[in-house]
């Protein structure tokens, strides 16, 4: 075992490394905040107004209660929804930036964009009740843009969100109704939840929540809608073999390395590199080689095959290799602390959001009018930091794992209809039902210090694998598999219990690909879990059950981001078990901390568990497949 918090051989060169030259790494940093505050620890510190911060005393006179008089319960609830309004602007939006361009594309006023994927226009279209028959794609594309930047606007609070109610089954969405979370629009419910959250708003720890879950469902419309319009315009995730780890990084190339969320800049980014390959060469280098970080890198990896240089917690020491010659961010989970490690190298920090900027780091507005002369722009300026690297200071360990990636939805569906192709999902539901299969489960989320980097993620998908569980990843989760060398065959032959084997074996006959399937299908970066969510859908429905009763379960095994916990508010919303490996910040209060861990189940069927230690989380996990593999075969009889 490393002397440092990772599992990860090539990280642990790389923390070696940046002793050795006296840079601090978040690893550092986060040994510094230890210990932590209880207060803020446990939810119970309050600082939404400026009389605070106020924390929950209980030993003092009048200490059990802020300044306000606001409960434990209050201040615990409300901080808790205010990280799900986080996570749900910051990818919802990300779809209306995806959605404002995609309207421009079908107004024909953008050039280095197109429509790629026009079968899943048509499906989308359809699905959200757009005209189809007989019309222009471009006129088709308009209306998709217009309903989806409409999802934003929607202030009459008697409508429904279409992403929600056309893409979930018509029990999920009468639950939402009758529950009273069904959000009109995505702004509004986000402004709304803000209000609701402003002191001496609301003090009801309940209603509260449910007004976070009204939040969490506009997160869900925001991811699917821009997963639905990323996926037309770069084109739909089909199985690509690459590999993953700092070996990804070459010794002879110039290295960009792709990292953030937003797929609009390094999708062109990728298309300009295949075009400057030559001028690389006369600047003496083999070539222009991209690397992905975190969702970015998820996004290119999916559709262009972009190696996966590494996650969220060792984003750093990518550039501590000394080959990296640029790195091209765009928003969300990017340590400002690259610049500084840039410092020590040639490396160029290039920014290119006007909401994100880093002091000392480059800075080229990403405009869409331009995006391929911007992309150009950026690359040109790599081939110079090459030119500059100082050879010396290269060290990039030698370690890269295959990886089988690309699995959107429909890349499932192509596979599964080889099986049975009036219902592809049957495949999966009988293999269940059949006892092959336990059910399935999603591992899903970021990294986070507070446990050992990657190493729940990697022990709880082995032992899920190794009890038969269907494995689904994205984000850093399945990049934490990834970079272990989860994500092929060989894997599977490692980790998979038999029954698992043996359905990876049909697969595999069926899918007839050049690479065997991996352990675990990487279906995205996290807004892409609306793909997951979709897949838990078509189970339900295949099964013929509600969504609470399928054997489906979800892990945020190292959740850290706001966005971490939108997404798990909505998937227990959804009926969907939800295991964080860390302990929430809910725990300050029972009340709250019951509401979401038991209560919640009696309501939605979903419930979250916290649970740091990944062998008892899986252990419970399967479990509740079990126990609801249990349920549906005493409901038959
Ligand atoms: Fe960020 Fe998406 Fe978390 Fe990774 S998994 S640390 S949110 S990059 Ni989304
Ligand atoms: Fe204190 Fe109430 Fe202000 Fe919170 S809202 S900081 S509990 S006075």
């Amino acid at each position: 075992m490393s002397e440092y918090k990772t599992i990860d051989v090539a990280a642990t060169q790389m923390l070696d490394k940046a002793k050795e030259i006296g840079f601090l790494t978040t690893f550092d940093r986060a040994k510094a905040q230890e210990p932590r505050c209880t207060f803020g620890n446990t939810g119970i510190c309050c600082r939404i107004c400026l009389q605070g911060p106020c924390r929950i005393l209980p030993k003092k006179p009048g200490g059990n209660k802020g300044v306000c008089g606001a409960m434990d319960y209050t201040i615990v609830a409300r901080n808790t929804v205010r990280y799900i309004a986080g996570g749900a602007a910051a990818h919802s939006d990300h779809g209306r930036e995806i959605a404002e361009t995609f309207l421009h594309v079908a107004e024909g006023k953008v050039k280095d964009y197109k429509i790629t994927d026009t079968d899943k226009l048509m499906r989308v279209a359809k699905q959200i009740g757009v005209e189809t028959e007989g019309r222009d794609i471009m006129a088709i594309a308009k209306d998709v843009a217009m309903l989806a930047l409409q999802e934003f606007a929607e202030v009459d609070e008697s409508k429904e969100l279409t992403w929600i109610t056309k893409f979930s089954n018509e029990t999920r969405n009468q639950k939402f109704r009758d529950t009273t979370i069904m959000p009109s629009g995505i702004n509004l419910s986000l402004a709304k939840l803000l209000h609701q959250t402003h002191i001496g708003v609301d003090a009801d720890p309940v209603n509260i929540i449910f007004g976070g879950l009204k939040a969490a469902l506009s997160d869900v419309a925001g991811e699917h809608l821009a997963t639905d319009l990323s996926d037309i315009l770069f084109g739909t995730g089909v199985p690509v073999v690459t590999e993953a780890n700092l070996g990804a990084i070459k010794a002879d190339k110039v290295n960009i390395a792709l990292h953030g969320h937003n797929p609009l800049l390094s999708q062109v980014v990728v298309t300009a590199a295949k075009e400057m390959q030559e001028e690389a060469k006369a600047a003496g280098a083999a070539g222009v080689n991209l690397v992905g970080i975190c969702c970015t890198g998820n996004e290119v990896l999916m559709r262009e095959g972009v190696p996966i240089a590494t996650n969220f917690s060792t984003q750093e020491l990518a550039i501590m290799t000394g080959a990296m010659d640029a790195m091209v961010v765009d928003v969300q989970c990017i340590m400002p602390s690259i610049r500084t490690a840039a410092e020590c190298f040639h490396t160029k920090i290039v920014t290119t959001m006007p909401i994100m900027k880093i002091p000392g780091a480059y800075h080229f507005a990403f405009d869409e009018q331009h995006a391929m002369d911007s992309a150009k722009k950026i690359i040109r300026l790599a081939i110079e930091a090459f030119k500059n690297r100082d050879k010396d200071k290269v060290c990039i360990p030698n370690i890269r794992n295959t990886v089988v990636a690309g699995f959107s939805l429909e890349a499932m569906y192509n596979i599964f209809k080889k099986i049975n192709p009036e219902s592809p999902m049957k495949v999966v539901t009988d293999a269940i039902a059949a006892g092959e299969i336990k059910g399935v489960a999603a591992l899903i989320g970021c990294n986070n210090l507070k446990g050992t980097h990657d190493f729940n993620h990697t022990t709880i998908a082995q032992e899920l694998a190794k009890n038969d569980v269907l494995l689904l990843a994205t984000g850093c989760s399945a990049q934490a598999h990834a970079l272990a060398g989860l994500m092929n065959g060989e894997a599977v032959k490692k980790y998979a219990g038999e029954g698992l084997k043996k359905f990876h074996a049909r697969l595999n006959a069926a899918a007839g690909l050049t690479a065997e399937l991996p352990l675990m299908f990487h279906m995205g970066s996290c807004v892409d879990n609306s793909r997951v969510q979709d897949f838990a859908t078509a189970m339900a429905n295949e099964m013929g059950v509600d969504n609470a009763d399928i054997p489906f379960v979800v892990s945020a095994p190292e959740a850290m981001s706001e966005k971490a916990v939108a997404i798990g508010a909505w998937n227990v919303a959804y009926g969907n078990p939800t295991h964080v490996g860390v302990i929430a910040p809910t725990v300050g209060s029972q009340l709250v901390n019951d509401v979401v861990t038991k209560i919640a189940e009696d309501v939605f069927g979903g419930f979250f568990f916290w649970e740091p230690d990944a062998h008892k989380a899986s252990a419970r996990m399967v479990e509740i497949l079990e126990e609801r593999n249990w349920k549906n075969a005493m409901r038959k009889k």
